[in-house]
């Protein structure tokens, strides 16, 4: 499929994994109205493409994204529905996205830009990034899922200081606070990022369709209906050619053909 030629979002597939990579590095990729709506169109694109089976997000420059653009903000502005417009479905979008998502936080991501982020399934974060919940700084509230995201990784206790505090929180507590799956030196992240999404993109597609529809759910369901909608997937996985496959290697006493790789298990671990 061809993604629309844009110079603020780059695309680039590669052997099943589309790279988005955000592309204002003078304003540290902050999200205007053209970036975001260009966001959501590619990620809807992406969606309904055979050929891309895991999408990276990532920015250029030395930023992930410093959230909302504050030069585009205009006093008058009916805040209420920029967010419905963008934020809203691009979280959304994210969170819900039927494929493997990993953002590759290659620099500070700020306000919306940590809940760009944040939504993503696996983070892979270079050691000296930040995340900055500045929301309370600009006299705000937390928005694009921060609140949602922060309260299920950190606990109640530490996202209201980090959220009333506003501190920016380092790499290392970052990894340690569960809200990033790695971190990485500079050098280093690009590679355990790629390394990941290949590892991804080469997996049961379907299976892991159905895992990230249940993880979702049971992050506010009842224990009887995760284990309905589980009985209700493994039916469905259980008739995949991708089960067939590994059945059959399983019971031959060969590898898994989805176990990572020697390349992808020196870095990725969940
Ligand atoms: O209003 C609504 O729509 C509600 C939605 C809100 C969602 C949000 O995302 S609210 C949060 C918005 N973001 C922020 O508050 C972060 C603002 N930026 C910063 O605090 C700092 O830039 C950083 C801590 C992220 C990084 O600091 P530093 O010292 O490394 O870089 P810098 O020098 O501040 O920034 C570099 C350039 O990027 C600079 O431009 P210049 O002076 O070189 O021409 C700076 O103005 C620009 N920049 C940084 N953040 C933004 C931005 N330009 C526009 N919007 C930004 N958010």
């Amino acid at each position: 499929m061809k993604y629309p030629e844009n110079p603020i979002l780059l695309t680039e597939t590669s052997r099943g994994v589309l790279t988005l990579t955000l592309n204002r590095p003078q304003a540290l990729n902050a999200l205007n109205q053209a970036l975001m709506g260009i966001l959501l169109e590619t990620l809807g694109m992406a969606k309904d493409d055979d050929g891309v089976r895991v999408v990276v997000l990532t920015g250029s420059g030395r930023g992930f994204s410093a959230g909302q653009d504050l030069r585009e903000l205009e006093p008058n502005w009916d805040i209420a529905e920029h967010m419905r417009r963008y934020y809203t479905p691009l979280i959304e979008t994210l969170a819900t996205y039927p494929k493997p998502t990993v953002a590759q936080v290659n620099g500070v991501a700020a306000g919306a830009g940590a809940g760009l982020a944040l939504a993503c399934d696996f983070k892979v974060m270079e050691a000296d990034a930040h995340l900055v919940l500045a929301f309370s700084h600009l006299g705000l509230v937390l928005d694009s899922g921060t609140t949602y995201f922060l309260v299920r990784s950190m606990g109640r206790t530490r996202a209201m200081a980090a959220a009333l505090l506003g501190e920016p929180i380092t790499a290392a507590s970052a990894l340690e606070l569960g809200l990033v799956n790695y971190v990485g030196a500079t050098e280093e992240i690009g590679t355990v990022a790629a390394a990941w999404a290949r590892h991804l993109a080469q997996g049961p597609q379907l299976s892991f369709r159905l895992i990230k529809e249940a993880m979702l759910e049971a992050e506010h369901a009842s224990l009887s209906t995760v284990l309905a909608t589980e009985a209700r997937n493994q039916a469905i996985a259980f008739q995949s050619d991708d089960h067939r496959r590994a059945l059959a290697a399983f019971l031959n006493k060969e590898p898994s053909p989805f176990a990572a790789d020697n390349e992808s298990r020196e870095h990725p671990r969940a």
